[in-house]
C-alpha cells in the first residue's frame, strides 16, 4: 500500500539520522504574569479542547552515546517555561482550527492528524494563533521535545531501558497493527504527556540544512527508533502518515 512506502521512507529517514474560540486555564492568568498553573486548556469550539502541561525550566543530558544517528550526550538547558500539548494534535482539533478536510490516512476524530507537512503545520500554528489571540503557539524545539519526553529520566525511554516495556507507553511497530491509534490510550510519562514515544512522529521547529527534525518514532517503527534521544529529518514539504505534531504555548 502507498502508506507503507511512506512508512518505510520515514524509518529510513530516522535511520539517517468555526466557532468562536476561547481559552480557559486554572486559574485565569494574564500574559506576562508569573506562571503558576500547571495545566492550560484551549477551547476550540463545539466542545473540542486542546490540553497543555506546564514544563518548567531545567538542565538535562540531551542525546545519547549508545547509538549512532543521534546527538552525542551533552548538557542542555531549557531557560524558559512552556506549555506542551498533553497529546498529539488530533484530527478533530485540526478540523476545528483549519476548517478543512485534512488528508490523514488513518481516519478517527481522536486519532492524531497525519500527512501534515512541516509547512502545513506552520499554517496550523498561524491560524490557531489568529483564532486564539494572546497566546504564542509554535512547534517545540528539539531540546524542548526531548526534555519533556525524558521527564527527568536519563534512560533510553521515558520509563527506563527495558524495550519489552515500551508497549505500555507506545504504539509502535510491535503492537500497533500498522496504524495509528486514538491519543492517550497508553501510559503517560512522569510529566503527564502521552504518546511521546510512537503513534506519530512529531515535527519540531528546528531546521537542519533544508530539513526539519521530527521526534519520537511512530506506529511503524521498531523500538530503537522510538527512543528519547532518537531523531530523524524530513523535507518540510513531506507528508507522511507517520508524521504529526504536538503544540507548544509560551508560558513566560
Ligand atoms: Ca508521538
Amino acid at each position: 500500500m502507498k502508506h507503507q512506502v511512506f512508512l518505510t521512507a520515514a524509518c529510513v529517514t530516522l535511520l539517517l539520522a468555526v466557532c468562536p474560540m476561547a481559552v480557559s486555564s486554572d486559574p485565569p492568568r494574564s500574559m506576562g504574569s508569573p506562571t503558576t498553573q500547571t495545566n492550560l486548556t484551549i477551547e476550540l469550539g463545539k466542545g473540542i479542547t486542546m490540553e497543555f502541561v506546564l514544563i518548567r525550566p531545567g538542565t538535562f543530558m540531551m542525546g545519547s552515546n549508545e547509538s549512532t544517528g543521534e546527538k552525542r550526550a551533552h548538557k542542555a538547558t531549557i531557560t524558559k517555561p512552556f506549555y506542551l500539548g498533553k497529546y498529539e494534535v488530533t484530527q478533530e482539533q485540526w478540523q476545528a482550527v483549519m476548517g478543512d478536510n485534512h488528508k490523514s490516512y488513518f481516519k478517527g476524530e481522536k486519532n492524531p492528524v497525519e500527512r501534515v507537512s512541516w509547512e502545513y503545520c506552520q499554517s496550523f500554528v498561524k491560524t490557531l494563533g489568529e483564532k486564539v489571540p494572546g497566546y504564542a503557539f509554535r512547534l517545540p524545539t528539539e531540546a524542548e521535545w526531548e526534555y519533556a519526553c525524558r521527564a527527568g529520566s536519563t534512560n533510553e525511554y521515558c520509563y527506563g531501558d527495558n524495550e519489552e516495556e515500551l508497549g505500555q507507553y507506545a504504539w509502535y511497530g510491535k503492537n500497533s497493527g500498522g496504524k495509528t491509534h486514538p491519543v492517550g490510550e497508553k501510559k503517560p510519562n512522569a510529566w503527564g504527556l502521552y504518546d511521546m514515544h510512537g503513534n506519530v512522529t512529531e515535527w519540531c521547529q528546528d531546521q537542519y540544512l533544508s530539513n526539519n527534525w521530527h521526534r519520537g518514532g511512530s506506529f511503524e517503527c521498531m523500538a530503537m527508533f522510538c527512543r528519547s534521544a532518537k531523531h530523524g529529518t524530513a523535507r518540510p514539504a513531506t507528508c507522511s502518515d507517520a508524521n504529526g505534531l504536538r503544540m507548544v504555548v509560551a508560558a513566560n
